[in-house]
């Protein structure tokens, strides 16, 4: 059997059309044509492969959402959903690379943005040709970026915008960042910058022992002139940011899954083939309690997203729905990652397998995108009615 089929341990193929079915095939074959054989050597380096991003752009993967008549590929959530997954099973960071773009670049400016803003970023952003970052999170407002104090002033025929943001996926190549700061009415508003502008600058982050081949950096702005017509129009509030949230966290709860359906197929395959005490260590109780459970978990998992990206396409799926998916794949793949790494024994430890790469990644996919204290309250907030933030 090819190893590299998605479980299906309860026939949820059966709810995918053929169209959905033949993406998947098409992105997990270039997942493990393009990027299996060369992650762990970008991870041990700490080096994004910047190669990828055309091959990511020809699968469909920035931006799979996007009408077709802006360089989108105009497919629904569910296809979106199963391509975030099948690039994760690669590497979460590439699949960063990925939600980025689509979720976080591509649709503030489709969702927000003007025509002319629309159809001067999106063909380009769709085909690689620009990548894209999101600025929200600042050195002392992560959780509540509510707070942030980046802002703009008005000039005339420009905002000057000063402040700075931390920990910004694709920060350190990008040609345009959204970034997200206060007016001087302290409503929240969106900007588009472009690398370049003077008094803008984005330093790399380095030392992540999580995500080594994504590219971290901050983004600081020193008095940037930004043009009037970079302002994204049509949203103003923190419900803009959180807006694009969602699109991208849907991606995750996809995306994790895939990162723990690897772990469990390494860990499978490894416990059938290697011996101990005269027998597969399969055979052992004990392994077959972690493999079980973890196919268990994922079955689950898989249930939820598939009716969550259903919800998605009615546009019927609410924020907290969304979070509860994130939150649930995010820990059971990050618990996967952990089981599978002990069935390893000490090959698990080794670049040699995928697991300890992808249990590095996860500690920031628990973080990022709301970390899971965060999606937890707003489970809690959703059912109780009661604010337990602050
Ligand atoms: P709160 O008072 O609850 O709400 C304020 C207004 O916002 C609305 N709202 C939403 N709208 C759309 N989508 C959502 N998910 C929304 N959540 C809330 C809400 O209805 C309200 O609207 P209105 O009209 O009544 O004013 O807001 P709050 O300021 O108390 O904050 C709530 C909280 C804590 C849930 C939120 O701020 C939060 O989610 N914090 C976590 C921050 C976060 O997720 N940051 C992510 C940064 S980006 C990133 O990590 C990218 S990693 C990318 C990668 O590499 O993949
Ligand atoms: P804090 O908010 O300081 O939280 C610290 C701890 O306190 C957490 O455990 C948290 O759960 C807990 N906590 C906070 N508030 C509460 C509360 N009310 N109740 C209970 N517990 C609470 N951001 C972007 O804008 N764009 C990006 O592209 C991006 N990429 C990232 C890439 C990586 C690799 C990482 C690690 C982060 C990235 N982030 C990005 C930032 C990420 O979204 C934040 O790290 C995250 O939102 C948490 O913020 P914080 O790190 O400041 O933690």
């Amino acid at each position: 059997t090819d190893l590299y089929e998605a479980p299906d341990y309860y026939q949820i193929d059966e709810f995918l059309s053929e169209e959905h079915k033949l993406i998947r095939r098409s992105v997990r074959d270039w997942v493990k044509k393009e990027v299996s054989p060369v992650i762990e050597e970008y991870a041990q380096k700490a080096e994004f492969p910047k190669h990828l991003l055309k091959g990511l752009a020809e699968i469909g993967a920035f931006g799979p959402t996007i009408p077709e008549q802006y360089g989108g590929a105009g497919l629904d959530y569910t296809a979106y959903g199963i391509i975030m997954q099948e690039i994760e099973r690669g590497d979460s960071g590439i699949r960063s690379t990925a939600s980025v773009q689509g979720s976080l670049v591509m649709y503030p400016i489709y969702a927000y943005g003007s025509e002319e803003q629309k159809q001067k970023y999106l063909p380009k952003l769709a085909s690689g040709e620009l990548m894209g970052c999101f600025g929200l999170t600042e050195p002392d407002h992560g959780s509540n970026p509510g707070g942030m104090v980046t802002n703009i002033k008005d000039k005339g025929d420009h905002y000057l915008l000063n402040g700075a943001k931390m920990w910004i996926s694709n920060a350190p190549f990008a040609d345009i960042a959204i970034v997200w700061a206060k007016d001087e009415e302290g409503k929240i508003r969106g900007l588009i910058l472009e690398r370049g502008m003077e008094g803008f600058s984005t330093p790399e982050t380095h030392n992540k022992w999580s995500l080594r081949a994504s590219a971290t950096g901050e983004l600081v702005f020193d008095n940037v002139k930004v043009p009037k017509e970079n302002l994204l129009p049509n949203v103003s509030g923190i419900k803009g940011p959180l807006g694009c949230l969602n699109q991208a966290r849907y991606g995750i709860a996809w995306g994790a899954l895939g990162a723990a359906m690897d772990c469990y197929d390494t860990a499978l395959c490894y416990a059938k083939e290697r011996v101990q005490f005269g027998r597969p260590i399969a055979g052992f109780q004990l392994q077959q309690k972690k493999l079980a459970e973890m196919i268990t978990e994922i079955t689950k998992g898989q249930l939820l997203v598939w009716r969550l990206g259903l919800l998605k396409n009615e546009n019927r799926a609410t924020p907290a729905q969304i979070s509860m998916a994130k939150r649930n794949s995010v820990e059971t793949a990050i618990n996967i990652a952990r089981e599978a790494r002990q069935i390893l024994g000490g090959m698990g430890i080794t670049g040699e397998y995928p697991i300890m790469r992808h249990m590095a990644n996860l500690e920031s996919v628990i973080t990022y995108e709301g970390t899971h204290d965060i999606h937890l309250l707003i489970t809690g907030m959703d059912i109780t009615g009661e604010n337990a933030f602050s």
